[in-house]
């Protein structure tokens, strides 16, 4: 393992053009369960798989019993940016890394001084009337109780792509620009099994894409790198 850092190292000294490809497992670490790790939501007891609940149509069909999933599981308080978060926020500073394209909705990589930040799936931190569009922050989500309604009258939906909804057009086109012209893609904390947004990778033209994930992914025979270590400890250690 230790031959492999030290590998991931290197690439990371070398390269001029990192993109980080992450998912819910950048996150564990900061107290936010996953959906398919060892602590995940599919492992605890709820009345319905949580990507059912995070569904638009169960959100149309049942949007108290949503609000309840969600306050508890996906707005955690208090999650504070992790060592993956900040080793990322650094590179960009220092020039060397181009974007971040993450699947999570946390806002952490933001919360931590990243910029470039592709969200696939939205984030929790926008909120709009379904009706008007007026903006709610998430505080007035938390704040709020069973389905919070906009001033006028109407249900107010997070910023977030729930299955069966379709990813912004402008953010998958400039996702796919970075993945394409990376030198070194990271690709970490996610079991890509969701589309269509781990099919981005498959623009990536380099040979150096690595995995830093605890479990097997369905793209571990294309990888160049393959660590299955906790991401932060393995963040922590690189330059
Ligand atoms: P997933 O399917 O739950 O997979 C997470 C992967 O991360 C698993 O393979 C784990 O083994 C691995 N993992 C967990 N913790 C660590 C760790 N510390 N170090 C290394 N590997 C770890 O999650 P994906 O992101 O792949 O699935 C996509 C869904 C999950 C997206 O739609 C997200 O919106 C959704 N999600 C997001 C969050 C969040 O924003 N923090 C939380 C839960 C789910």
């Amino acid at each position: 393992m230790e031959e492999r850092i030290e590998t991931l190292k290197a690439w990371v000294r070398e390269a001029k053009r990192i993109v980080f490809f992450g998912g819910a497992g950048v996150s564990t670490e900061s107290g936010i369960p996953d959906f398919r790790g060892v602590d995940g939501l599919y492992h605890q007891k709820y009345a319905y798989p949580p990507e059912t609940i995070l569904s638009h149509d169960f959100f149309l069909r049942r949007p108290e019993e949503f609000y309840r999933f969600y306050r508890d599981k996906i707005l955690v308080q208090g999650a504070q940016p992790n060592a993956t978060h900040r080793k990322l926020a650094q590179w960009e500073q220092e020039g060397k890394l181009m974007a971040v394209v993450t699947q999570n909705i946390d806002g952490l990589h933001q919360a931590a001084g990243s910029k470039k930040v592709y969200e696939l799936h939205g984030s929790v931190l926008r909120n709009y009337c379904m009706d008007c569009g007026k903006f709610y922050d998430v505080d007035f989500i938390r704040e709020s109780s069973g389905v919070p309604r906009c001033s006028c009258g109407c249900t107010v939906k997070p910023d977030v792509v729930l299955y069966g909804e379709s990813l912004d057009q402008d953010c998958i086109l400039g996702a796919l620009h970075a993945i394409a012209s990376a030198d070194l893609l990271i690709v970490g904390g996610t079991s890509l099994s969701v589309y269509p947004a781990a099919g981005l990778l498959d623009d990536y033209r380099g040979n150096r894409l690595v995995l830093v994930n605890k479990s097997e992914t369905p793209r571990d025979a294309r990888a160049d790198l393959i660590i299955r270590e906790p991401i932060g400890q393995v963040f922590a250690q690189l330059p």
